[in-house]
């Protein structure tokens, strides 16, 4: 090989590996079950992917490196507008449960269909080696019959170079007519689990929740971890910004971190009966959902606010075979 040959193979490999480095790269936009629009995001290492449908801007498949799953879906999942998807991250907005004026629990971002939002304004943090997409939701005619308030949501989620999964909300008051509005929010997150009874929720030992098994009732936890022997609903109050869930089933721990929101909603059905869940699988579902509930959020005309959720999934084993990472070039 010429030198000037081996000059051009030397520049080209740095030119590559900078931009494995420091590339982002939007999702794109195909076909999912029943013809809905979902966006797929592929990380920068090994298998880590995101599945998003734009139908309630909701995440329905997240996977590490080695390909495994991360979120629970339900078998019976309905992908049917108006029904909301059951399992991934469903999104509750403007209410979440019946903390709020709406007649529908959970509010109705759940079940719209988003838009991907093309030109953001800048979000506060970088998107260097980062795979994601911008959605937006603004109300429709009906929805101002349902809610009589303008608003813009923006939702950035990303695949971090890690594998991390990242969702970041801007809520914008758009009244015209110089009306503030209130709003609860939840990030309805369904994580998969081995088995509901070999799992532990740490993070809110010692604090106040919220008993939905009891009217709503306000308790203190007593114990070290929140572990599943029945069916649990809860909401904890102004919760640390960090809280685990440890599967001892598959060895794996979801470390959870939010911001701007206080609270942290708890839930496992156990064998209830729920129309889209199938029998048994509530065994391999746990929410833990990062959510503003006890104190509502008010904005007045103009104003902004941001809640974001950010989760790892930290396994004590490393997967082999063909689903191993790839090494990254140079590594
Ligand atoms: O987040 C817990 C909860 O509010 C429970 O009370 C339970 O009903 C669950 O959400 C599911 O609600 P959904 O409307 O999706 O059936």
């Amino acid at each position: 090989m010429g030198q000037s040959c081996y000059l051009a193979f030397v520049f080209i490999r740095s030119i590559t590996m900078m931009m494995m480095l420091f590339s982002f790269v939007r999702g794109e936009v195909v076909k999912g079950i029943n013809g809905l629009d979902k966006v797929v995001l592929r990380g920068t290492r090994g298998s880590s992917a995101a599945e998003i449908y734009l139908y309630g801007a909701q995440v329905t498949s997240w996977k590490n490196d080695c390909g495994e799953e991360l979120l629970f879906l339900s078998s019976k999942a309905i992908f049917e507008p108006p029904k909301s998807i059951r399992g991934g991250i469903p999104i509750c907005f403007p209410q979440f449960s019946n903390h709020g004026p709406l007649h529908d629990p959970h509010g109705f971002a759940r079940n719209r269909v988003w838009s991907v939002d093309s030109d953001p304004p800048p979000f506060p943090t970088s998107s260097a080696n980062k795979a994601f997409v911008d959605l937006i939701l603004k109300p429709s005619a009906d929805d101002l019959k349902i809610w009589p308030h303008s608003f813009e949501f923006r939702l950035r989620i990303t695949l971090g170079p890690g594998g991390d999964l990242m969702m970041a909300s801007r809520i914008r008051n758009t009244n015209s007519d110089g009306r503030p509005f209130t709003f609860t929010f939840a990030y309805h997150t369904y994580y998969s689990v081995l088995n509901i009874s070999d799992v532990r929720v740490e993070g809110l030992k010692a604090l106040d929740y919220l008993d939905n098994m009891q009217n709503e009732t306000r308790t203190t936890e007593q114990g070290d971890a929140l572990t599943f022997q029945s069916e649990v609903d809860r909401i904890y109050l102004s919760t640390p910004s960090n809280i685990s869930i440890l599967d001892n089933g598959k060895k794996r721990t979801y470390v959870i971190h939010k911001d701007g929101l206080p609270d942290a909603v708890t839930w496992n059905p156990w064998a209830k009966a729920i129309l889209d869940l199938g029998v048994d699988e509530y065994k391999h579902m746990v929410c833990v959902e990062a959510a503003a509930v006890e104190k509502p959020i008010t904005l007045s005309p103009g104003e902004e606010w941001r809640g974001s959720l950010e989760i790892s999934a930290v396994s004590s084993s490393s997967c082999s075979g063909k689903n191993a990472p790839r090494k990254l070039l140079g590594n």
